[in-house]
């Protein structure tokens, strides 16, 4: 039967299960957005910037595991999506972004032109370094199989962002896609060696069973690949400590059995000690960045041997590592997981392992309980909202069906500082690009996925600025999104990084140069209900009052100027088992199983110390 074509990418979007599509109209996707007039299987959301659109994609992909998906114009349509691309590629998101091209006839033959048609943009060629597949649609009889492409390149292997740009013209055409042929190709990356990977867990084994200090940290890569619940089953046996990236905070949650703390730059519970003295690193579905290991990669858990899994090749491949593995290990991580239990039963791991690590599983936990960057004084203020005690009791009040989408800078930190997470809970943040803004539309993106569930979005203020608009789709749809502004009127961690590395001369951060507006009268502009938080004492109350509210809401949270983000590792000079502020000399060594680095007695300082509120410097 002939149909246009059009209507067959939008039948098709429905037949893999996107309800949500995330739009803004313009004349050269007006083709593609008609299409959905004769279909009820799915529907589209007219976001107010594209930007904000691909980051509502990433916030649906990441609670409904559906392919996120976005339709935009020509031009600027398309180059609005850079940056939620780039967020895609980076933190392995599956989507899909059709961009209207001009109609075919106008295209310039040449790049030695720079334009023929009005709004003509070779995005194809701009965005092919950030995408999985990227393709121009010239062949109306090709769209069967480059949807089908698009999709599986989504999807498979370590999910990512596609994007096909389908010109004006192509889009009216009548076909019949009986006669199309469609997509069949694999992707060499979803091919696993089950033999090999089964050996390779009998040596890991082997050395989990004579390792002392042995230790797991886990990336967002589990979630990924579905193995959210095998992991806990798998490390509730095993009884090591358990660390988890940023992207992995809704997998080792808090709650969980073996979780020890957070680690990294910004690490905060336990402050790195877990990790830097373990003799044995198992890492799953991370890439192990530089917010991890901090700048001196080379004292990076430095005594223990480094044993990786991953299911994308490139990870694995020796040369291009910072952190040099021991052994790589190419996998998915559920596969792995379910062959790890079942050598681990094999081998009687269990009767053996948990005992042999008692002690060093203790320690770790009991440097979680005492470095806890949410010390008892936080709360003694009565002038001011301390964030990280605001923080968590907000993780206290959220309950393990609900739904975090955090944004980027000071109020991430404090976020990845004081929320403690719990099992079932889903933890969303875009952590290889972090742009501002991210976490307004990705939280709206988050309440189209699941809008059952509770979906809290954390930003700051400089950050809840730079997607503004958005407040007019929470109008329009009465998404139930509950917003806290972390409003310190600065850029706080840009200002922050100023007084370390350039003696406090402050350039547009604020107040010079950066100013926020009044967030309840632009709120109230919307339509949108608001509450403002300036007593520590209404603290609770009104967390409840915002969790309990049954429609969009805005809490504008005043923490003054508030910009210290404790413990850190200072510049690059330090390695992070040794963060800012610095522990008495005396106890820090204590802490130590391995070597401390030259110069351990004089670690490097700040320019400017900014003592917290509470004068809480340690
Ligand atoms: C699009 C974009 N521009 C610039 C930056 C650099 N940057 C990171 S955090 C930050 C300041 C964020 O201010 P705010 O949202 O108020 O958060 P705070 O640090 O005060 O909590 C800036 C400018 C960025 N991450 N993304
Ligand atoms: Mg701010």
């Amino acid at each position: 039967m002939m149909i246009k074509l059009a209507d067959y990418v939008i039948n098709k979007f429905a037949e893999i299960g996107t309800d949500k599509i995330f739009v803004v109209y313009g004349a050269a996707n007006g083709d593609l957005v008609d299409a959905f007039t004769r279909t009820d299987k799915t529907s589209y959301v007219a976001i107010m910037h594209e930007q904000a659109g691909g980051f509502a994609s990433e916030g649906y992909y990441k609670t409904s595991k559906k392919l996120g998906i976005n339709i935009v114009t020509s031009g600027p349509g398309g180059m609005n999506l850079v940056t939620p691309i780039g967020n895609c590629f980076y933190d392995s998101v599956g989507a899909i972004f059709i961009t209207g091209q001009i109609n075919s006839r106008f295209l310039r033959p040449d790049p030695s032109l720079r334009q023929i048609g009005f709004q003509e943009t070779d995005i194809v060629s701009i965005v092919k370094p950030i995408t999985k597949y990227a393709k121009l649609i010239t062949d109306p009889n090709s769209i069967k199989f480059e949807l089908e492409k698009a999709i599986h390149f989504a999807s498979s292997g370590r999910p990512g962002p596609v994007l096909l740009d389908i010109p004006i013209n192509i889009q009216k055409t009548m076909i019949d896609p009986e006669k199309q042929v469609g997509y069949e190709g694999e992707l060499n990356e979803t091919v696993f060696d089950e033999n090999k990977i089964k050996l390779e867990i009998n040596l890991l084994i082997d050395d989990l069973l004579n390792a002392e200090r042995p230790v797991i940290l886990v990336g967002g890569g589990v979630k990924t690949a579905g193995g959210v619940q095998k992991f806990k089953e798998v490390t509730d046996m095993l009884e090591v400590p358990v660390y988890p990236t940023w992207n992995a905070l809704d997998i080792a949650t808090s709650d969980l059995k073996s979780y020890c703390g957070r680690v990294g730059t910004y690490g905060g519970a336990g402050r790195n000690f877990g990790i830097q003295n373990s003799d044995l690193l198992l890492t799953i579905g991370s890439r192990v960045s530089g917010r991890i290991t901090g700048g001196r990669v080379e004292s990076f858990a430095r005594n223990a041997k480094k044993i990786m899994v991953d299911v994308d090749e490139a990870q694995l491949q020796k040369h291009l590592q910072q952190v040099c593995f021991d052994k790589c290990i190419k996998s998915d991580a559920l596969l792995f997981l379910n062959l790890l239990e079942q050598g681990l039963q094999k081998k009687d791991y269990f009767k053996v392992g948990p005992l042999k690590h008692k002690r060093w599983f203790e320690k770790a936990k009991e440097w979680k309980t005492k470095y806890d960057p949410v010390k008892p004084q936080f709360g003694k203020s009565k002038d001011a909202v301390h964030p990280y005690r605001f923080m968590r009791q907000l993780s206290e009040k959220m309950t393990s069906n609900d739904v975090l989408v955090a944004d980027c800078g000071g109020n991430i930190v404090i976020t990845s500082h004081a929320f403690e997470t719990k099992f079932g809970q889903t933890f969303i943040t875009n952590n290889g690009n972090s742009p501002m803004g991210f976490s307004f539309a990705g939280a709206i993106g988050a309440w189209f996925g699941t809008p059952e569930k509770n979906v809290v979005c954390i930003i700051g203020d400089g950050g809840f600025n730079m997607n503004i608009q958005e407040l007019q789709t929470l109008f329009n749809y009465k998404c139930k999104v509950k917003t806290f502004i972390l409003n310190n009127h600065i850029y706080g961690i840009t200002k922050a990084f100023q007084e370390t590395n350039f003696q406090g001369r402050a350039e547009a951060c604020g107040p010079k140069g950066y100013n926020p507006p009044d967030f309840l009268k632009i709120c109230e502009a919307y339509n949108i209900k608001t509450v403002s938080l300036k007593d520590p004492a209404d603290s609770l109350s009104v967390i409840d009052r915002v969790l309990e509210y049954d429609g969009p809401i805005v809490c504008d949270v005043d923490i003054h100027e508030y910009h210290t983000y404790e413990p850190r590792i200072f510049g690059w000079a330090t390695p992070i088992e040794d963060m800012y502020p610095y522990l008495d000399r005396q106890e820090f060594r204590s802490n130590l199983f391995i070597e401390p680095v030259e110069n351990w007695e004089n670690p490097a300082m700040p320019d400017i110390v900014n003592p917290s509120k509470d004068g809480s410097i340690e």
